[in-house]
């Protein structure tokens, strides 16, 4: 399918193609490594399905948020990029629409589906009657429940380890702290296995009040939980509150409270909103552990483009976070999310599920 036009270009086809069929991401250092200079231009001609144009189904058990509004964003330039017709239905939070809506695309017989959250039992039936059907899936934040889709994931352990290193060096290692969790929601079940352990590991750390929900007003329903917790326990030093809507809830309540001296706040994503919210004066939001959303939305078409080429990919991917502190955004007049992955080149990952006919 995919003809080389020189025999350089061949081997570095066949070196990206490599790239792709890790069990894991290639890109894991959290800091500061750089696109590679192999990714400037397309190394294979652009296949004749694609020519002619691409329909991939996203569906989404979410879509509210600056989180998903990203990840969207960074999902339809690169279905641009690849003349992927990108077909968006969302759940708005009701599974059994987003289970509904999934069952529509593989009836359509779409060329390929990403399946963007949702919980593992609404979803992994229709996930399965699209295998069976032979269209390719990426699953995003969900467990697609057979090994023929792609499992497209943020390290969200990583996340969780680097948000608490950030609260461990804060807290100096004691204290009353409120957590943000709701069970369900695949990344965020794994990021509460790492807080569960990091309990043990820490028995100074006493965990005084679990708060936390998900709808279409996150962060203000957060605001008004954690202001009671916060209010009940008066000692409280931090939140650990690991999605950006629970953060932004989290310093909501800790500002209308008056509490900014004392409460310090340890989060997970980012967008040029939360960037505005941690650099504002006197913030109780100090640290957040992220990837660039929009990247992510991006990785998920890619791979969607490259199991469509018939390419091989995964069965995992797996994408590297980066820690984030307050300090550091102000230090470097950090105001945007160009600006950060600026900074931070590793946020930036264009040899994950590398498209070869595509410019980067
Ligand atoms: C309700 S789940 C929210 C999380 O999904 C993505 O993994 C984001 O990182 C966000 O924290």
């Amino acid at each position: 399918m995919i003809h080389a036009r020189l025999v350089g270009a061949l081997v570095s086809a066949l070196a990206l193609t490599a790239c792709s069929q890790g069990t894991t991401a290639t890109a894991t250092a959290p800091a500061s490594s750089a696109p590679s200079a192999a990714a400037a231009s397309p190394t294979a001609s652009v296949p004749a399905k694609f020519a002619a144009g691409v329909r991939v189904a996203l569906v989404r058990q979410l879509s509210s948020g600056d989180y998903f509004e990203q990840w969207l964003a960074g999902a339809q330039a690169e279905a641009k990029g690849l003349n992927v017709t990108l077909e968006v239905s969302s759940g708005d939070g009701n599974n059994d629409k987003q289970a509904l809506n999934l069952e529509q695309a593989v009836n359509q017989k779409v060329d390929a589906i990403i399946v963007d959250h949702g919980f593992a039992q609404t979803v992994q039936p229709a996930i399965k009657k699209a295998a069976d059907a032979g269209i390719p899936l990426v699953a995003f934040d969900v467990d697609p429940g057979t090994p023929k889709a792609v499992a497209l994931s943020q390290d969200d352990h990583q996340i969780a380890e680097l948000a608490l290193g950030a609260l461990k060096e804060g807290t100096g290692g004691t204290g009353d702290v409120i957590y943000v969790y709701v069970a369900g929601f695949a990344p965020l079940d794994r990021r509460n296995e790492v807080w569960t352990q990091f309990k043990k590991d820490n028995p100074g750390i006493k965990e005084v009040a679990q708060i936390g929900v998900v709808n279409n007003s996150t962060a203000s329903a957060v605001a008004d939980q954690a202001k009671a917790a916060l209010q009940a326990n008066p000692g409280v030093k931090a939140i650990f509150a690991p999605y950006d809507e629970f953060a932004k809830g989290a310093a909501l309540a800790v500002k209308e409270l008056g509490l900014r001296d004392q409460v310090k706040i340890y989060g997970a994503d980012i967008s040029t909103a939360d960037i505005g919210v941690i650099t504002e004066p006197d913030s109780p939001w100090v640290a957040t552990a992220t990837t660039d959303p929009s990247n992510v939305g991006r990785i998920a078409v890619r791979a969607a483009a490259l199991l469509v080429a018939g390419e091989q990919v995964g069965p995992e991917l797996k994408i590297p976070p980066a820690l984030v502190t307050q300090q550091q955004l102000r230090d470097g007049g950090i105001a945007n999310i160009e600006q950060l992955t600026a900074a931070i080149p590793a946020l930036t990952t264009p040899d994950v599920a590398r498209v070869p006919w595509a410019t980067p």
